[in-house]
């Protein structure tokens, strides 16, 4: 197991220093991290294990800024058990060891996700394949620091063509459409101290497909409430856009109260906005990001049942946005808090502003 050294992350610390923080006219103490805690919300980030190894400098920004991370992508069915019955827990157990080293919650993720289902599982799948994961799973990661847990993502698909609104994935072909209630029951059972959570996407905007997306994930809820499935929570990924689709401060209200409604959480999960196409000066950019988020998170922190909001990434260094063929060319994404030198930027200074003023939970 590889944990970074404290001495390490002290360093690291130390080198971020007061100047970077300084620059926003912020006090060098204000850390999102302390504005979120004061309020009872979490905030956190997305990060890969090998970033927490590697990268001391960055390291100290996630212990320093995050209350939480998301592993993104070490705890996926297929990155955690790519041959059968050969789990390997060792990428994994390092990121708790990090998060209990610096007193950092974990959101875990995803357990049933179509996109993430090893190989010799897809080709003939049974729900004993699927319990025996979960199971293997919470039991291992179930407690403290693991608040919260994506049992399932991306479980909707309008566009699939069911009158559900369920997603035609391996899952549903394989076990049928009450798959995501048994998941949850035995999730529940197996940890019964985790928050249950169904993460989904494209449930921002005011277009149509997005409409359709919300409106099918209302009834999902109505449908395992009705089942007496144990559900805490939904996540909203949140992966924003500056495009021209509309953005509807009213419509995304109501659907926060829609959901509070049922008797669930709500939980932001992957925060980030996509802008590389943007052809304007860096700081037009920056500020124009920031200008979409804090429209976003006026409404979204005026939710009570608003748990807390997780960013895809934490810094420009690192986001699934920026491809290896972006960097050739010398661009990145820049839809992230701080950039990729690690300074804060114009959205770190508004997911700040919008905590401080956010009704303490
Ligand atoms: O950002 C993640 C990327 O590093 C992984 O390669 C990929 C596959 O595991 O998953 C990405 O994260 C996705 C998340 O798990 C679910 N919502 C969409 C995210 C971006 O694709």
């Amino acid at each position: 197991m590889t944990v970074i050294a404290r001495r390490t992350i002290l360093a690291g610390l130390a080198s971020l220093g007061v100047a970077s923080l300084a620059r926003t006219g912020h006090a060098a103490a204000a850390t999102l991290k302390a504005a979120a805690q004061a309020r009872g919300l979490i905030w956190g980030a997305a990060v890969q294990q090998t970033q927490l190894r590697d990268d001391a400098e960055f390291a100290a920004l996630v212990a320093q800024q995050c209350s939480s991370f998301t592993p993104e992508w070490e705890m996926k069915w297929a990155s955690m058990e790519a041959r059968r019955g050969q789990r390997n827990f060792a990428r994994a157990d390092a990121m708790v060891a990090f998060a209990k080293q610096h007193g950092l919650g974990v959101r875990g993720h995803a357990l049933v996700w179509h996109r993430s289902v090893p190989d010799w599982a897809s080709a003939n799948l049974t729900w004993d394949a699927v319990a025996a994961h979960v199971e293997a799973m919470l039991k291992r990661y179930g407690g403290a620091p693991f608040a919260q847990w994506d049992v399932l993502n991306e479980v909707i698909e309008p566009q699939d063509g069911r009158d559900d609104g369920l997603r035609n994935s391996p899952f549903l072909k394989a076990l049928g459409p009450d798959y995501i209630a048994r998941t949850l029951t035995l999730a529940r059972a197996t940890a019964p101290n985790t928050k249950l959570y169904v993460n989904e996407y494209s449930l921002d905007y005011d277009s149509t497909i997005e409409r359709a997306r919300r409106d099918k994930l209302l009834r999902l809820i109505d449908s395992l409430k009705k089942a007496n499935a144990p559900l805490d929570g939904i996540g909203i990924q949140a992966h924003l856009r500056i495009d021209r689709t509309p953005f509807s401060a009213e419509a995304l209200r109501k659907f926060l109260a829609e959901l509070a409604g049922r008797n669930v959480k709500i939980a932001i999960t992957e925060l980030d906005v996509r802008e590389q196409n943007l052809e304007l000066p860096t700081d037009e950019r920056d500020r124009i990001v920031a200008a979409e988020v804090k429209r976003y998170l006026d409404v979204v922190l005026d939710e009570p049942a608003v748990t807390g909001i997780t960013a895809w990434g934490l810094s420009d260094r690192y986001s699934w946005r920026t491809t290896p063929e972006m960097i050739a060319k010398g661009r990145r994404n820049r839809g992230l808090p701080f950039d990729e030198t690690l300074a804060p930027k114009p959205f770190r200074d508004t997911i700040l502003a919008a905590l401080e003023r956010a009704r303490p939970r």
